[in-house]
């Protein structure tokens, strides 16, 4: 069990740095309903960031959804199927309809190329994914929402701190959402929040997250409950403390993977974007069948005979989800589906040891 090597591992503060972080919790006894622990973290994430507003969240599932809802959607909303669950749940569980746009082949974010061909009267939002933390072509999707009146919501689940020419990724758009999960570079336990830059809507949200509560005898709307507990922003501050730390170590594998695997005919890379400073939050590779040898599959069965659990980030497409039975062409997604047979995202984490990325690597290559 202790040497297996699965997908990725929570970083966490040591023991005794997050025990001084609650031990104002026993004092207090407030152990959630934005204490303390919360605005502190809120304040710092904001600095971090490099954002207008924040707002911290449950989880990111949670962010994305009751940002939808505070933004009082109607109709179409245009993302694509190349994500998590979470992405296009919420959209469908705000009574809206995905129309699925097909990913370009390279970074695998949302084809733009085909974006305008979907946009119709119904259209109100797009919801584009910085998959990986590959940054989607900010410009050209503002540019398009700003010709169509469309409001964009990011999900940057993926992308904790970083920047897109040297701004914070959570400043485009009219919202992003990121995650804060155990799985996450940054983690908050399970936690996510949302960045804004207009107030009206982070009022709504706030509203959406906290009952509509807004004094002792104020419920100003309908909300529902999604608030960030003191033990969740507590384990943020730790690990926000560490947070530089974590990006270069995770630099460290990620090189390391690029070292052996960068150049082999039938592999294909995430690519670098000089643009972007990176997280290097997944490792991502393409295996070409007919070229490399060996299929995705085949791959990922030896490596786990060797102990070790790559996933298959993100296969099955969304759009292909059994809940989802009939509804969707997956046909009309054709690269997203190419990608999702033959993507394996490979283990990644801070403390995976370079020794461990030579091993993987090996199989990989010569087994
Ligand atoms: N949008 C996108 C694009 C997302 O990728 C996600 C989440 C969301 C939105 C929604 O955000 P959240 O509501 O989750 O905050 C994992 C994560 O649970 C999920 O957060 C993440 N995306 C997704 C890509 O990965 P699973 O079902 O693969 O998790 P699981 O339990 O199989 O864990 C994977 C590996 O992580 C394990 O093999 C070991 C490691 N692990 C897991 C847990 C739970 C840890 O080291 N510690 C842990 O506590 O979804």
């Amino acid at each position: 069990m202790s040497n297996r090597i699965l997908v990725t591992r929570s970083s966490m503060p040591e023991l005794d740095e997050y025990i001084d972080e609650i031990k104002e919790l026993w004092d207090s006894h407030w152990l959630t309903n934005m204490g303390i622990k919360h605005k502190e973290l809120q304040k710092k994430l904001v600095e971090y960031l490099g954002v207008e507003h924040i707002d911290l969240l449950t989880n990111g599932h949670m962010a994305l959804e009751l940002t939808l809802q505070a933004m009082n959607l109607s109709g179409e909303v245009i993302t694509t199927p190349f994500t998590f669950a979470s992405t296009t749940h919420a959209i469908v569980r705000n009574g809206l309809k995905p129309v699925f746009c097909d990913i370009n082949p390279i970074d695998f974010t949302m084809d733009l190329k085909k974006l305008e061909s979907l946009i119709n009267d119904k259209t109100t939002a797009i919801v584009p994914v910085h998959v990986y933390g590959n940054i989607c072509n900010i410009e050209e999707i503002q540019r398009i929402a700003n010709k169509y009146e469309l409001k964009v919501i990011y999900d940057a689940a993926h992308t904790f701190g970083e920047t897109y020419k040297g701004k914070g990724i959570g400043s485009f758009g009219d919202a992003s959402c990121f995650s804060f999960h155990a799985t996450k570079v940054f983690n908050t336990i399970e936690g996510g929040a949302v960045c804004y830059s207009n107030p009206e809507l982070g009022e709504r949200i706030y509203n959406l997250k906290n009952f509509g509560i807004r004094g002792a005898e104020i419920v100003e709307s309908v909300g529902a409950n999604a608030k960030m507990n003191e033990f969740q922003a507590a384990m943020g501050i730790c690990n926000l403390r560490h947070i530089e730390e974590e990006i270069q170590k995770r630099k460290k594998v990620s090189d390391r993977y690029r070292k052996h695997l960068s150049n082999i005919e039938g592999i294909q890379l995430n690519p670098i974007n000089e643009d972007v400073q990176s997280n290097y939050a997944y490792f991502p590779v393409i295996f070409d069948e007919k070229v490399f040898g060996f299929s995705r599959n085949e791959i990922a069965e030896r490596l786990e005979k060797n102990g070790i659990f790559t996933r298959k980030y993100f296969y099955p497409l969304t759009n292909t989800f059994d809940c989802f039975h009939g509804q969707y062409d997956v046909n009309e997604t054709p690269v997203a589906l190419y990608i999702s047979k033959r993507v394996l995202t490979l283990p990644m984490y801070a403390d995976l040891s370079l020794e461990n990325v030579d091993r993987i690597c090996d199989i990989i290559l010569n087994e």
